[in-house]
């Protein structure tokens, strides 16, 4: 993706480097490797990457895997076809102090403004200057990156639900087919306990909605979101057709027939609409969504929506003990409350002076709390030193994503980075930019 000059060639090695210069969609190369891996599918015409894989792996903890670089150390140097080495995944971001060598993954090092030869702090004003009167780049970056301080750009929101093909899939265990005839709710911790069956709960009121879904462990730049037209029976609802929590009650257990198990706060639940959905996009749901019922909780992650849903088991629980109980940790693996993404994987080229769509959603969400909804969008094409805000308009729906239309027309050619990043309504930002190469041609 970057202009062909000395330093890209010769220094940077860029073309040769990263996962995508020997692979193509991860999600594909994992279910065909042989491995027992969790079954994933990235969507929309977006390549599963590397940056998918790390927040389960970028360590070693309970509630994921092992730590990738063990394992894909491991797996490169026992290969017959990896030739390369340390530099082929990897790149440096010193501080410029003698020893003071940061490893990073290349595929995260190539969207920031270090790729152009200087840690960011250094990026100013000054080295630009030198930069462009010495002639190596028009832009004040070694490897030629262009920029754009006062791009021409026009934005649309809105709050579309996903082409339903384009759903993501994510089962921790393989899918499940359900036998309906064998397969019943059980309810318990209230008045009157009971396992309703798939034409009770069609009995009962039936309530539409649309919510965002989002893969808890969903990565800066994730095609692991989609939002889901859905028709289904309230918590609420259900709880009332059971004669009402008997007393104590304030927790349910959730657990689904594939074992999948989560316990959240009845009132929480209840508050956000929590639904036992029966269909997905006008249809019964297939045995991916998981059929017969899946428990969702709106302006909740994807994890703590239980597929396949067969017990909501009544507990009498300390209040701060199960706001969430699962084992997902809330802190550093998956603490990005707010996020976007383009739906595009890199590649994508443009003409001088033409408008280039660049397409994408932001969304806002919390593991352990109630959402702060999402508040604004942001672009960049200078690597952040300008940022064009999109503020979402009041009233948008917030257990919702808010979809974008960025229709930019680069004024003359080059490579740019363009960067998007999301905000939620405390001031929460996303941890870092998603961003993606755009070449634009003259
Ligand atoms: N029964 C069951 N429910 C489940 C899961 C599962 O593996 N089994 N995975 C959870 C996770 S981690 C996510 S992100 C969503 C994914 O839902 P989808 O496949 O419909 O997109 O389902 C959640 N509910
Ligand atoms: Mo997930």
């Amino acid at each position: 993706m970057l202009p062909a000059n000395t330093y890209n060639e010769a220094f940077v090695n860029a073309g040769s480097r990263g996962c995508g210069s020997c692979h193509g969609d991860l999600g594909l190369l994992m279910e065909n490797s042989g491995l027992n891996h969790i079954k994933i599918e990235g969507e929309y015409g977006k390549q599963v990457t590397i940056a998918d894989c790390l927040p389960c792996h970028r360590q070693h903890w309970v509630g994921a895997g092992p730590y990738y670089g063990d394992m894909l150390h491991e797996r490169h140097y026992s290969s017959d076809s990896f030739d390369g080495n340390c530099w082929s995944c990897h790149a440096q971001d010193s501080s410029g102090e003698v020893g003071e060598y940061q490893w990073e993954l290349w595929d995260e090092y190539k969207y920031t403004a270090s790729l152009g030869g200087f840690p960011e702090d250094y990026f100013d004003d000054r080295v630009k200057g030198w930069l462009q009167q010495r002639g190596s780049s028009a832009t004040g970056s070694m490897a030629n990156m262009s920029l754009d301080a006062e791009p021409q750009l026009d934005v649309s929101l809105s709050q579309d639900v996903l082409d339903e093909e384009d759903v993501f899939v994510l089962n921790n265990y393989g899918t499940l087919e359900v036998d309906v005839t064998q397969w019943g709710l059980n309810v318990t911790g209230v008045n009157e306990e009971k396992t309703l069956t798939l034409q009770d709960l069609q009995a009962l009121p039936q309530t539409e909605m649309t919510v965002t879904q989002v893969c808890y462990t969903s990565a800066i730049n994730s095609p692991f979101a989609a939002n889901i037209p859905m028709k289904g029976v309230l918590l609420s609802d259900v709880i009332e057709a059971c004669g009402g929590l008997a007393g104590g009650t304030n927790t349910f257990a959730l657990a689904g027939a594939d074992g999948w198990a989560t316990a959240y706060i009845i009132d929480f639940m209840v508050q956000n609409n929590a639904m036992i959905a029966l269909e997905y996009f006008g249809h019964p749901l297939t045995a991916d969504q998981g059929y017969p019922a899946t428990l969702v909780i709106p302006g909740m992650p994807g994890a703590p929506w239980v597929k396949h849903i067969v017990a909501l088991s009544g507990l009498e629980q300390p209040a701060e003990a199960l706001v969430n109980s699962y084992a997902l940790r809330s802190d550093g693996v998956t603490s990005h409350k707010a996020n976007s993404a383009w739906f595009q994987s890199d590649g994508v080229t443009a003409k001088a002076g033409e408008p280039l769509e660049l397409a994408g959603y932001g969304f806002a969400w919390s593991g352990t709390d109630l959402i702060a909804p999402l508040a604004t969008i942001s672009f960049s094409f200078d690597y952040g030193a300008t940022w064009h805000d999109v503020p979402i308009p009041e009233g948008a729906d917030p257990y919702q994503w808010s979809t974008f239309t960025a229709t930019w027309t680069p004024q003359a050619p080059g490579t740019y980075m363009a960067w998007v990043k999301a905000t939620n309504a405390d001031g929460f930002e996303q941890e870092q930019p998603s961003g993606l190469f755009v070449v634009v041609e003259e």
